[in-house]
């Protein structure tokens, strides 16, 4: 017995070999649509928090490239959440975080607020590990402040901030840009 999910969603990884460029990191690791499929693939690949700094996960609905070039994430941008490497309180703290969101997803934790979602993701970097909800049109405030509000209190980060960038101020480094949303 199987149980389908409301959206099909990709798991993807992103590597980091300089050789190549930015985009040909990018791997699909596995399309999952069951809720047992998404607790397989979970299953059997590394905790973000195990991934080396560089080195990033996507989760994101089927037909969608966690890209800022996809015609689906054109008018879009992003929650930011941030956390300090030092301040991980506990080798989980992160890994507990992503995958609440990731049950906040294929839960369809946002009702019809989740049309704007378009995936997820986790960054281990250096300093920072960083957690980016991916919305589809920054103009959508009402939607966006939302799903914000959900996911701070799914999140339990009602002492955090969260900023919301659009993709095309992100990708423009050369000025920087005030947030759209702050809640
Ligand atoms: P990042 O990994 O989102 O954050 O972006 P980081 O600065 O904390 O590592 C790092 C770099 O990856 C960007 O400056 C871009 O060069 C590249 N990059 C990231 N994203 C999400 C994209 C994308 O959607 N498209 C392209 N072409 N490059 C991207």
């Amino acid at each position: 017995l199987a149980h389908p999910l409301h959206n099909v969603w990709n798991f993807w990884y992103f590597g980091q070999n300089k050789e190549l460029s930015w985009e040909e990191n990018l791997k699909v690791v596995k399309k999952v649509s069951m809720v047992e499929e998404f607790w397989l693939v979970y299953g059997n690949i590394k905790l973000a928090s195990e991934l080396r700094p560089g080195c990033s996960y996507f989760v994101f609905k089927d037909g969608l490239k966690p890209m800022w070039e996809d015609e689906g994430n054109r008018r879009g941008g992003r929650w930011l959440i941030s956390f300090d490497r030092k301040n991980r309180s506990s080798v989980t703290a992160l890994d507990d975080k992503w995958l609440e969101l990731l049950l906040c997803l294929i839960g369809e934790a946002f009702d019809v607020d989740g049309e704007d979602i378009c995936g997820a993701a986790v960054d281990v970097r250096l300093k920072f590990d960083k957690i980016n909800i991916w919305t589809k049109n920054y103009d959508n405030k009402k939607r966006i402040l939302r799903i914000g509000k959900i996911i701070k209190e799914r999140l339990g980060l009602n002492d955090i901030q969260l900023t919301y960038e659009k993709h095309s101020d992100t990708q423009n480094k050369a000025r920087s840009h005030p947030p759209m949303y702050t809640i």
